[in-house]
């Protein structure tokens, strides 16, 4: 996959993208991530890539031309998705993240200051996406999120492959706690099926856990959260009433 981004502050990126996951993935050649300055579309002595608002009222609007030069730059003759992170934009979610994920390349353009002129929007993005309901000063920490999100879904970027699919909202549940030795620490001890060696009671443990997580923290994501008979029996008993998704769960 190639990543490209857009946007006035190209070294915020720079740390970010140079750690963990997403590291390990560009080393493997999964992942190529290019951040552009978009001052060096502009053609004035200043590099102006704002400027003020028809009709009045606070704050800059960035301006159509730079970006238009810099996009039709980039993409050249290629259909990809350009991206406008934007509060407007639909919210993104595991599921978005999917989607992205299986393009071969992602545009993204981050917006500054208090927005970009309207025929951006219209005339050349293709997706506006928002990262939730809260106000950033500008698209470049959603297009990290985003970015990060995306990575870690495609083949070959998680050493242990599986995890990725287990995640919480993958499964469209929140995860169940985890634990790692001492088994005893300061008093507090594991539960004990996890040293049982029943991979059965483990995995049916696991399941429970999870739910019973959802239950408690978000009884949102039930509704539509992929569930088995066994799942919503073990829902009631936990004082859940209700409702259910239709998306069977295969097992
Ligand atoms: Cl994509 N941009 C800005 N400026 N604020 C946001 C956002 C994006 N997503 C949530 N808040």
């Amino acid at each position: 996959m190639r990543i490209d981004i857009l946007t006035i502050f190209p070294e915020m990126f720079q740390s970010p993208f140079d750690a963990s996951i997403i590291k390990r993935a560009r080393e493997k050649g999964l992942v190529e991530i290019h951040a552009h300055n978009l001052r060096d579309w502009t053609t004035d002595r200043h590099k102006t890539t704002d400027d003020t608002p028809y009709g009045g009222g606070g704050g800059m609007v960035m301006k159509p031309e730079p970006i238009f030069a810099a996009v039709e730059d980039i993409k050249g003759e290629e259909d990809i998705p350009v991206i406008l992170l934007t509060p407007q934009g639909r919210l993104f979610t595991q599921e978005v993240a999917e989607e992205l994920a299986r393009h071969d390349r992602l545009l993204f353009i981050c917006g500054r200051y208090e927005g970009v002129d309207e025929r951006v929007r219209a005339h050349l993005a293709t997706d506006e996406i928002s990262i939730g309901d809260y106000v950033l000063s500008g698209g470049e920490l959603a297009a990290m999120v985003i970015v990060d999100a995306v990575v870690r879904l495609l083949p070959g970027a998680l050493g242990y492959e599986r995890a990725a699919a287990e995640d919480s909202h993958a499964t469209g549940l929140l995860e169940g706690p985890h634990y790692t030795r001492p088994p005893e620490f300061r008093g507090w001890a594991i539960p004990e099926v996890l040293t049982s060696g029943h991979h059965a009671r483990v995995a049916e443990w696991r399941r429970k856990q999870a739910l019973k997580r959802t239950l408690e923290r978000r009884p949102d994501l039930l509704a539509r959260a992929p569930l088995s008979e066994q799942d919503k029996k073990w829902l009631r008993e936990m004082g859940y009433q209700g409702p259910f998704g239709d998306r069977e769960n295969q097992d």
